[in-house]
């Protein structure tokens, strides 16, 4: 096997003192926080699609990348053995646990389903010989039913069925591979279930479906006794204007709807977030509540454009209270810190993909850091839960335990004369509180 990545790797820790730009300066693998290793807490992944399958071409330009698998020249499957080839170098120099694929980022769609089909088989095979080698394990599958022009509008939700039925073909064949692999989760995405144009679009029609579609999805996970957890990735629009799983909360209305909401959980992005209004954190908090928390995909945007830009993040500051939410809820199960993350157009030396990803694990594993330094001192929870505290007295447990009724209210504060004063939320103070963790981490 010849070396893509030459000299580079296997990349070392070296701590914060270090100015070695191809070495960790914070994710120390090993290193064990609230008693888990920082491997264990982050699971970190990294994507096939725009690491090795993308060519660095965008709307206006060509691919910028040096990606010789990606040139149109000698067989497709022998070019998709040669990616996979590198792949595998690349995850086990980074030292990254988990990868995640779509099916046809690994194997190329032949000139009919069926050859579609066993060229796939082919590359699970060769996957799962390189995985047994290099010991990296499958984060999630997911197929990619949103390129092929058949998809053009919608899968699920398309308006014909024979569409509706390749995209389930695809899916089955994509779930057999995930659970063979030994899969952690199965993702769906749904990129194209959204529409254009009302004028052209039966909502309810199309929402049945993609109800129906996903309850076929969890009958054949218990079908084949697939132990994984089935997550939708929510996202407002992109390509489609109106995107049908919006964000978490639309998701999980969604899901009750069609009586998924214990089978389903949300693989959140965090430029996805970020698209629908929302902050990562609050995305985070409300699957937490409801339930419904997978996994992560971890990127970010740019503040100034206003679509899926998936950087590398870069920020503690703004990835910490994230992190601390995820911990507060427990933390993942099956899931992980998945890099959904391309590098820029320009950033097209080999040794680039290193330096997103480095840079990436450095700020998730600082911001670990930062997050179990304030779950340790405990402050912004012990802030959260005084505020509330009243919701345990007499009046609060009568209320939430449904024995009064507005009209009793009625009665009560007339009676009592009850006028409460406001109390300070010291937002502030509590900003200032995470600042100083964000000082302290080391
Ligand atoms: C696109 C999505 C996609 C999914 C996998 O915006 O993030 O990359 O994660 O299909
Ligand atoms: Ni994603
Ligand atoms: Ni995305």
């Amino acid at each position: 096997m010849s070396e893509f990545f030459q000299g580079v790797g296997p990349i070392p820790y070296e701590g914060p003192g270090s100015d070695n730009p191809l070495a960790f300066r914070w994710y120390d693998r090993d290193r064990v926080v609230l008693g888990k290793s920082m491997e264990e807490h982050l699971r970190f992944g990294v994507c096939y699609w725009h690491s090795f399958a993308w060519d660095g071409s965008d709307i206006f330009g060509a691919g910028t990348f040096d990606r010789p698998w990606n040139l149109p020249i000698g067989d497709p499957m022998d070019r998709a053995a040669a990616k996979m080839e590198m792949a595998f170098e690349f995850f086990e120099k980074l030292g990254a646990p988990f990868f995640s694929f779509h099916d046809r980022d690994i194997a190329p769609e032949g000139a009919t389903f069926a050859e579609s089909c066993s060229n796939f088989d082919v590359m699970v095979d060769k996957a799962e010989a390189h995985m047994a080698r290099t010991g990296t394990r499958l984060l999630w599958g997911t197929a990619q039913a949103f390129y092929q022009p058949r998809y053009a509008a919608g899968a699920a939700t398309n308006p014909n069925p024979l569409v509706f039925a390749h995209a389930a073909a695809q899916v089955k064949h994509c779930m057999d591979a995930t659970h063979r692999l030994k899969g952690a989760n199965y993702v769906l995405w749904g990129g194209r279930e959204g529409y254009e144009t009302l004028l052209n679009t039966d909502m309810a029609q199309e929402l049945d479906q993609l109800g129906r579609f996903l309850n076929m999805v969890v009958q054949y996970k218990h079908d084949i006794g697939f132990e994984g957890t089935i997550l939708l990735e929510p996202k407002p629009q992109e390509p489609t204007k109106h995107q049908y799983d919006y964000d978490t909360a639309t998701v999980y209305g969604f899901l009750q709807r069609y009586g998924l909401e214990n089978e389903i959980k949300v693989n959140i992005e965090g430029n996805h977030a970020t698209l629908s209004g929302h902050d990562f954190a609050h995305e985070i908090a409300t699957a937490v509540s409801f339930g419904i928390f997978g996994s992560i995909d971890a990127n970010r945007g740019d503040d100034r454009l206003g679509w899926d830009t998936d950087q590398f993040p870069n920020s503690v500051d703004q990835m910490s209270f994230a992190v601390y939410e995820i911990l507060k809820g427990g933390g993942f199960t099956t899931g992980g810190f998945m890099f959904d993350t391309k590098l820029r157009r320009q950033s097209l030396a080999r040794d680039d993909l290193f330096h997103g990803h480095i840079g990436a694990m450095d700020t998730m594993a600082r911001a670990l850091l930062v997050a179990a330094d304030l779950i340790e001192n405990n402050q912004i929870e012990a802030f959260r839960r005084e505020r509330y505290a009243a919701w345990s007295g007499e009046m609060g447990r009568d209320i939430m335990a449904g024995n009064l009724s507005l009209a009793d209210l009625h009665a009560r504060v007339l009676a009592d004369n009850i006028d409460p004063k406001p109390v300070t939320g010291r937002q502030e103070m509590l900003e200032n509180l995470l600042n100083r963790a964000i000082e302290r981490a080391k």
